[in-house]
């Protein structure tokens, strides 16, 4: 029998979920669970918004009857963007942000929305997973109150046009307006791959590239087939230009009130969420081009040196760069 001591009592007041009497040995005890409710704006079909029900299972399986999770896919519970707040507030337990979302706090971060840095999703959990992924997740949690969990591969982003145009270079793309999500350092990398970048939330984006309010969006291609924007673009332009990631995170205050087996629990279960997204979507990223030729998108392979190259030097001369720890980009480039 579990005794009331075993219950987090700070929790008790904040997050009674769910309350549930047994009799035992003539005794009521009452059995608080931990609320982990999750926000993110991925679609169902998609694998980091799947992934959270492995997230889910594997924490129930390992800490049975302790936690209550609670997934919130479409961004219906937070908007794109204000997770990070809203975790560090405590209204939020778990969500996953990108490095777009660190970089607003930590700018050093920025060295990861700029494009052609991570080279392959191995090259990526080879970064996060050693030294460099561990000093920057320190500040993450010293600047935003939140503990980073797990990388997860976002999938590698490429350009997604509503028109077929002729795309070699950067100056192909002049005049175009690129959908990015609504901060600057999304636009910044719009702007950097040459085209007019516009700002929209996730979920407004199919509708964006329907009616014409937008000519064209970038992500990858598994989230491409997900929100169904093979529906209303004529065009891929592999681009490869972010070998993008998103990072599973919780509430400090949530994290800080873990017993030391709950937090190995919660972590456990985050590193497998992340795992099964990864291992699916590096499958699917191998044999999704197929599928948008069959639904009659034209695939095109740009001038990759070009694109790169311009992409670089524009992120070199910008003041994200000046913010960069010196070697931190030699550093990431030698992580082999
Ligand atoms: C997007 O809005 O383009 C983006 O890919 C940005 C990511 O950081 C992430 O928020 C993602 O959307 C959503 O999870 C939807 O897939």
């Amino acid at each position: 029998m579990k005794s009331v001591s075993h219950l987090r009592r700070g929790l008790l007041a904040a997050s009674v979920t769910a309350i549930a009497l047994c009799g035992v040995g003539g005794q009521a005890l009452a059995q608080t669970k931990i609320p982990m409710r999750i926000s993110t704006p991925a679609v169902p079909d998609d694998w980091h918004a799947k992934m959270w029900t492995v997230f889910k299972d594997s924490l129930d399986k390992a800490s049975p009857d302790q936690f209550d999770t609670q997934i919130n896919l479409n961004a219906s519970l937070f908007k794109q963007g204000t997770e990070p707040a809203a975790m560090a507030r405590g209204n939020l337990e778990l969500s996953a942000i990108s490095a777009f979302d660190m970089a607003k706090l930590v700018p050093e971060f920025s060295i990861f929305t700029a494009g052609y840095v991570v080279r392959d999703p191995a090259h990526q959990q080879k970064v996060f997973n050693g030294p460099i992924g561990e000093g920057l997740f320190k500040s993450v949690s010293e600047k935003m109150d939140v503990t980073i969990l797990a990388t997860a591969y976002l999938g590698t982003r490429q350009v997604n046009l509503r028109e077929a145009r002729n795309v070699r270079t950067p100056a192909d793309l002049k005049g175009v307006k690129l959908r990015m999500p609504g901060t600057k350092e999304w636009l910044f990398l719009g702007e950097a791959l040459g085209a007019t970048a516009t700002p929209l939330a996730f979920g407004e984006v199919y509708l964006g590239l329907k009616t014409g309010t937008i000519d064209g969006q970038d992500n990858p291609l598994p989230t491409v087939r997900a929100a169904k924007f093979y529906e209303v673009t004529k065009q891929l332009v592999l681009t490869n230009h972010l070998v993008d990631s998103i990072f599973i995170a919780i509430s400090n205050k949530t994290w800080n009130a873990l017993t030391s087996a709950q937090k190995q629990n919660v972590k456990a279960a985050a590193q497998a969420a992340a795992q099964y997204n990864n291992e699916n979507r590096i499958k699917e990223e191998g044999q999704i081009v197929d599928f948008f030729k069959q639904q009659g998108l034209q695939v095109t392979t740009p001038d990759l040196e070009a694109f790169r190259k311009s992409v670089q030097d524009t992120y070199a001369k910008s003041d994200y760069a000046k913010v960069w720890p010196a070697g931190l980009l030699d550093r990431i480039n030698n992580t082999r």
